[in-house]
């Protein structure tokens, strides 16, 4: 008998949950950054493996003082992404005690679907003493009847083999939704510009990476299998405009060279990568981006 089943991976931004999906599936396919607010949309990656297949949904990171129209639709992309799931990972940065007033407000949003919430105390590898971690696990159990608790380390694999063999024991029964050396429902397209999106997260500072996004427009692919993308990146304030394009050019170029190694690991080939920059302040006001995105611009 076949078994098939959908997993969401929620908590607050920050938290590990690319770098766990990535973990589960070993193939990087979420972008991981230390800034919050990385993943925008929901991200599904698809374990198959024995008799299980499993829909693993990374979602972006949820938070409460949501200004932007994107910030709201991204919280909503990850609340709704919870409704579907058969089981619901909440990934809790161990060290970020801080975040325990978030923590909170989303676990008591969690109240009528507590049967399937388990949690994952992710980051181990920064406690040298794991004991330490027993009272943060207490506090949170007591806080909310979860179905189990893990502790992992998402960056180290930790923990991860374990974490596995619970989700796919946890599946039920029926037809697998898609074909078994499927990884991903994302396009390559969507993919490539996420890859060159988290590079410009790491080079840039301050509000200029949340203002922009990447769109790949074009895609050639060459006899000797090279392919040629064109991407365009869309940036919110004409003074952004500068700083991604460097003195005399040389950031956008170190940019285009960092993008094009990833892009060229993703795909496994040859790529040559054709980066331009432009400024529209209305970008985020454009139905078509939240569509292009999976997301609602309501
Ligand atoms: N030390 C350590 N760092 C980790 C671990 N898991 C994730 N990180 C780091 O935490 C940061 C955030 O990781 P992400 O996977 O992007 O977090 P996220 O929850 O997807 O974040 P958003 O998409 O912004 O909501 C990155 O710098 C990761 O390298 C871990 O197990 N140990
Ligand atoms: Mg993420």
């Amino acid at each position: 008998m076949k078994k098939f089943g959908v997993v969401t991976l929620m908590g607050a931004p920050n938290a590990g949950k690319s770098t766990l999906l990535n973990a589960i599936l070993g193939e990087k396919l979420s972008i991981v950054c230390h800034k919050r607010q990385t993943t925008r949309t929901r991200v599904a990656g698809i374990l198959t493996e024995g008799n299980t297949q499993t829909l693993i949904v990374d979602t972006p990171g949820i938070f409460f003082d949501t200004k932007r129209k994107l910030d709201k639709a991204m919280v909503s992309a990850a609340w709704q992404a919870t409704f579907e799931a058969h089981l619901i990972f909440l990934i809790v940065d161990v060290k970020a005690s801080y975040l325990k007033e978030d923590i909170t407000k989303i676990i008591a949003k969690l109240e009528s679907v507590s049967d399937k919430v388990v949690l994952i105390l992710n980051k181990i590898d920064l406690f040298k003493d794991k004991s330490s971690l027993l009272s943060l696990t207490k506090e949170l159990s007591e806080a909310f009847p979860f179905k189990d608790v893990f502790m992992v380390s998402s960056k180290k694999k930790e923990g991860v083999g374990r974490l596995v063999s619970f989700m796919k024991k946890n599946m039920p029964d029926g037809e697998w939704m898609y074909p078994e050396d499927q990884l991903t429902n994302l396009s390559e397209r969507f993919l490539t510009a996420e890859l060159t999106r988290e590079v410009l997260l790491h080079q840039l500072h301050e509000e200029v990476p949340y203002g922009l996004t990447v769109h790949t427009e074009q895609w050639e692919t060459f006899d000797n299998g090279d392919v040629k993308i064109f991407q365009m990146i869309c940036l919110e304030r004409v003074s952004h405009k500068a700083i991604v394009l460097g003195k005399k050019g040389q950031k956008i170029k170190h940019i285009g060279v960092l993008a094009r190694q990833e892009i060229s690991k993703a795909l496994g080939c040859r790529v040559h990568l054709k980066l331009h920059v432009k400024v529209d302040e209305k970008w985020q006001d454009k139905p078509d981006f939240f569509h292009d995105l999976g997301l609602d611009p309501s």
